[in-house]
């Protein structure tokens, strides 16, 4: 037999008459409270609502929040979020009530506990019942059980006015409790589910908002762009590799003049500032830009009276006077760049090494190459100034002395008028990526894609001529 539990224990001395009042008042709110039942199930909250005082304080601030009153709003909210931390309805307004008192970095932390919540399986619940201090960990059986409530029958505090009442079948919920190990009915009416994360269509709004917040944040701060270039020497090199793909090959004498390298991948904090637009999908002021086309990146650099690098200055540059697969060796320790380690989402991942980043790291992150130079290797890949030659290798042919890659006059042209006029689209891009495996990484590793393509492993760095 299924002991359900009560909401009051008659045995506990309470006055009958009062109990009586209790019981009749409750057989006939069943109904609305199995209708809030239903609502908290479809709505999937993490944190019940429960009725009293925090519910109305959670309503008054929203209240206060509609009508402007965004100071009061998060004082309301405030006094909720004391008592339910992990209520994150509570938490998105107020994180809501931030953003428009333009708290940002406040609000970002706000949506952060609720992005650390776990996503909802729809089964793992916590039962609050009374009866229990503590709510039950369990899993969702059935949600729908119609079954006769014995604990009412076996009651002899009971009028048989009310055992009449509970004779029918009433809903209950079937959960299987993880710590016993056993199947158990809990009566709809004295039970309330608490989904142990968050839904998934919750978390995708919330992870967009986070991102509308960083940004806004990063338009405050209003970050002046730096260039932060490091004056290389030029001189010569062996270019590509024979232990590579096709197209690294031949290995090739390759002689550079004097120019200048960015330090770091360009931040969006200087891109959002000098573009008035932020492309990223993983958004963060010192984050490198993501997603940003090969015309994007050309155009910041210009903007900042800068270039993009040539594919022969950015393979000079990474190496650093290196002639290894890497400029930190042969091989790769783990934490020399961020590519797409455990912790990466993606197939391709390397699960025996963790760099410490799911996405893109912050620039700067890891260890420099020996020019001093960060993230040449991992974190975003770059875009370099040259086309990838379509039939032929341009490696069979380079000059010798500054090669620019094949047909350098076509970027003259660009944009829509220009798509479709030439027969040359892809642009090269360098280095590998945190959505990328670890020789994708190698110094002399090419990949092309086309000008326009914005991916989500793909920002870049600028370059400059270094003025005598
Ligand atoms: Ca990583
Ligand atoms: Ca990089
Ligand atoms: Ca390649």
């Amino acid at each position: 037999m299924n002991r359900v539990p009560r909401f009051d224990d008659p045995r506990t001395g309470k006055d009958a008459t009062a109990i009586l009042i209790e019981q009749e008042t409750m057989t006939h709110q069943v109904r609305a409270i199995i209708l809030s039942a239903v609502f908290l199930t479809t709505a999937a909250a993490t944190s019940i609502v429960w009725a009293g005082e925090n519910s109305s304080l959670h309503a008054e601030g929203e209240k206060a929040f509609a009508l402007g009153k965004y100071q009061a709003a998060e004082n309301f909210f405030r006094a909720v979020l004391e008592k339910e931390p992990k209520n994150f309805l509570v938490l998105e307004a107020q994180a809501n009530t931030k953003i428009k008192l333009k708290k940002y970095n406040e609000a970002v932390k706000l949506l952060d506990k609720i992005l650390a919540m776990t996503v909802a399986t729809g089964r793992n619940i916590l039962v609050h019942t009374d009866g229990e201090s503590e709510p039950l960990e369990a899993e969702l059986v059935d949600d729908n059980v119609m079954a006769v409530d014995e604990s009412a029958k076996d009651d002899e505090a009971f009028s048989e006015f009310l055992k009449k009442d509970y004779e029918g079948p009433v809903p209950h919920y079937r959960v299987f409790l993880k710590k016993s190990g056993k199947m158990k009915l809990f009566l709809k009416s004295r039970t309330r589910l608490q989904y142990s994360g968050i839904p998934a269509a919750t978390r995708e709004k919330i992870a967009a908002l986070k991102s509308t917040v960083m940004k806004k944040s990063i338009s405050a701060q209003r970050v002046k762009p730096a260039a932060e270039l490091v004056a290389l020497p030029g001189g010569c090199f062996q270019m590509g590799s024979r232990l590579g793909d096709p197209d690294e090959q031949p290995v090739h004498k390759v002689c550079l003049s004097p120019f200048k390298m960015a330090k770091y991948e360009v931040r969006q904090k200087f891109f959002q500032t000098a573009m008035g637009y932020n492309p990223s999908q993983y958004v963060g002021g010192d984050l490198p830009v993501d997603s940003v086309s090969w015309e994007g990146a050309r155009d910041y650099c210009r903007k900042l009276g800068l270039r993009l690098p040539t594919e022969a200055e950015w393979e000079f540059a990474v190496r650093g006077g290196t002639q290894e697969e890497y400029y930190w060796g042969k091989n790769m320790p783990g934490n020399a760049a961020n590519f797409c380690d455990s912790t990466c989402d993606l197939n391709n991942r390397v699960a025996n090494l963790t760099d410490g980043f799911k996405h893109s790291a912050p620039v700067g992150s890891f260890p420099p190459n020996p020019f001093g130079l960060y993230d040449m290797s991992g974190n975003v890949s770059e875009w370099v100034q040259d086309w990838m030659a379509i039939n032929e290798n341009y490696y069979v042919m380079s000059p010798e002395q500054d090669p620019r890659g094949p047909r350098p006059e076509l970027d003259a042209c660009s944009g829509a008028t220009c798509v479709g006029s030439i027969s040359i689209t892809k642009k090269i891009y360098r280095g590998g990526s945190w959505n990328q495996r670890i020789v994708d990484m190698r110094s002399a590793n090419r990949k092309d894609a086309h000008f326009q393509l914005k991916e989500d492993g793909t920002g870049f760095r600028c370059a400059a001529d270094r003025n005598p």
